[in-house]
């Protein structure tokens, strides 16, 4: 399995981000990125098996139930390419699927964590017609790649599952779709998966479970500035609060101070201070209409050939073809 390693400083990219995020005029925010280390990767690993938080289980039912269609309405021969590498798990229902249709195909994870993409190889290293070459880059530099790398006659197949789509915002969505589809060629596809709108109460509960998982992964942020750059947030003076953007049509995730305090953040050269009931917002998951996703895939080079939803958690996989 071959992989890319990133040039630029973790690190330095990091403490960057978080001074920039604090010191922010009016509402202070981390990006949502920095919540997947290795601790923060398992926490959302258990996330999907909660209850409350069906998203998973949709878009597992969902390849299940239709990975066989869905190749079925590609062109041949394929290879596929998945923005973030994921379990795995996932992903074996589609390279199942077309390995009935083709004889051998190239599985390509794009993933800027080395660990994530060491697991994927792992889960999926026992398929004996599919070949892994991962790639440890950032989405857009791996997808490159990977289309200066394929054949005469190659098509490629987009996988950006999960609903992670859901944590851009709208107009920065539409941009990483435009993206996306600049270094696509017509008839490439995108299975592009997105939770859908649902009763609020209900989403709500999605991210702030009965068992404090989500609060674990949401503080664990705070913990991994403490780790690597060298902080010390009170992580028992900050607490997890989700709340329904309806303009956003979002949930969004924030840190709220429960009192007045300072924190120094030595590697990020930064002294900040919080007012009591101040948030840092760390995440927005935005959902989706199916009709929204029609108007998308037009907007950003694309058409909506199929769409399957679940029935038990509202959620769509949607097959979208570059024009
Ligand atoms: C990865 N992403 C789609 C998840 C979501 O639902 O936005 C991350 C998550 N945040 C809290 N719970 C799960």
């Amino acid at each position: 399995m071959l992989t890319h390693a990133i040039t630029a400083d973790p690190v330095y990219e990091f403490a960057a981000e978080v001074r920039a995020g604090l010191t922010r005029r009016g509402q202070k925010e981390l990006p949502s990125k920095y919540l997947y280390d290795d601790v923060g990767s398992a926490l959302f690993e258990v996330i999907s098996l909660l209850p409350e938080y069906g998203l998973t289980r949709a878009d597992e039912r969902l390849l299940r139930r239709h990975a066989y269609h869905i190749v079925r309405e590609l062109p041949k021969p394929l290879i596929v390419a998945e923005l973030g590498s994921g379990s795995g798990k996932k992903t074996r229902w589609i390279l199942e699927a077309l390995s009935q249709q083709q004889h051998t195909a190239s599985y390509c994870p794009i993933e800027i964590s080395p660990t994530a993409l060491a697991m994927c190889a792992k889960e999926l290293g026992d398929m004996e017609s599919i070949s892994i070459v991962g790639f440890e880059r950032e989405y857009l530099d791996g997808l490159l790649e990977v289309a200066a790398r394929r054949e005469e006659g190659e098509h490629i197949l987009v996988l950006f599952l999960g609903s992670t789509i859901g944590n851009f915002d709208r107009p920065a969505g539409t941009r990483f779709l435009r993206e996306v589809r600049r270094i696509l060629s017509a008839g490439d596809a995108l299975l592009l998966a997105t939770d859908l709108t649902k009763p609020v109460p209900q989403l709500l509960a999605a991210y702030d479970d009965s068992l404090g998982v989500t609060a674990a992964f949401n503080l664990n942020l705070l913990a991994r500035i403490n780790r690597e750059l060298d902080a010390n947030f009170a992580l028992d003076q900050f607490e997890h609060r989700v709340r329904f953007n309806p303009e956003a049509r979002s949930v969004e995730m924030h840190l709220r101070s429960m009192r007045k305090q300072g924190v120094n953040i030595e590697s990020a050269g930064l002294a900040v201070s919080f007012e009591e009931g101040e948030t840092i917002w760390t995440e927005s998951s935005h959902k989706y209409s199916q009709h929204e996703i029609l108007q998308l895939a037009m907007a950003t080079g694309f058409r909506c050939q199929s769409q399957w939803t679940d029935e038990e958690w509202p959620f769509a996989e949607n097959l979208l073809v570059a024009q």
